[in-house]
């Protein structure tokens, strides 16, 4: 297993659309684990492919405290949503930053496996917020784009000083798609 570069906001890559995953092999598997340690090292709670510059529709979330409830959604679909409600987000590729963002309450989601076996969640509090925010990730979207203008702006440039200041690997990769 390996430990991925992290995507830093505003990197375009963060923008690219991920495509849907054809087979779920073997290749998709080192994927998930990668993400998984990548997540668990940061810390987080949730990780996208995205995030990792590999632009496949694969998500891992674990929200346990002692790594043992991983969740791997491959080609996750949300199939209900109802009410809403507002939470404080963060991202790992947003460090340092968390806003409140308002979503969907409770949803169901739609995904198959790391076996590539189909199964459906429901989920509502901090797992419904989770998926979304992690789903927004693989459609090219960040939880900033929720806040106003001013706020993006405040955080771009503070982030774009960090990037400057302790350059990453991974600002020089081309997207893996
Ligand atoms: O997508 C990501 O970058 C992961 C993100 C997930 C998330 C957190 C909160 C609301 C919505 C989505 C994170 O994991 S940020 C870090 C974080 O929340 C955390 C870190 C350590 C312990 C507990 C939480
Ligand atoms: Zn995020």
């Amino acid at each position: 297993m390996a430990v991925l570069d992290v995507l830093t906001y505003p990197d375009p890559r963060l923008r690219i659309q991920a495509a849907p995953v054809d087979t779920v092999d073997d290749s998709i598997r080192r994927l998930v684990d990668d993400m998984a340690e990548t997540m668990y090292t940061a810390p987080g709670i949730g990780l996208a492919a995205v995030q990792v510059n590999v632009h496949k529709r694969v998500i891992v979330i674990d929200l346990s405290d002692d790594h043992t409830d991983l969740k791997v959604f491959i080609n996750p679909e949300l199939t209900k949503r109802a009410g809403s409600q507002e939470s404080e987000e963060g991202c790992l590729s947003v460090p340092g930053i968390y806003a409140a963002v308002t979503r969907a309450e409770s949803i169901t989601v739609r995904a198959l496996d790391r076996n590539g076996d189909e199964f459906t969640l429901d989920a509502n509090g901090i797992l419904s917020v989770c998926i979304q925010h992690e789903i927004d990730h693989l459609d090219g979207k960040v939880f900033v784009d929720y806040l106003s203008r001013l706020k993006q702006q405040r955080i771009r440039k503070k982030l774009v000083k960090q990037v400057r200041r302790d350059p990453t690997p991974s600002a020089s990769h081309a997207p893996v798609m």
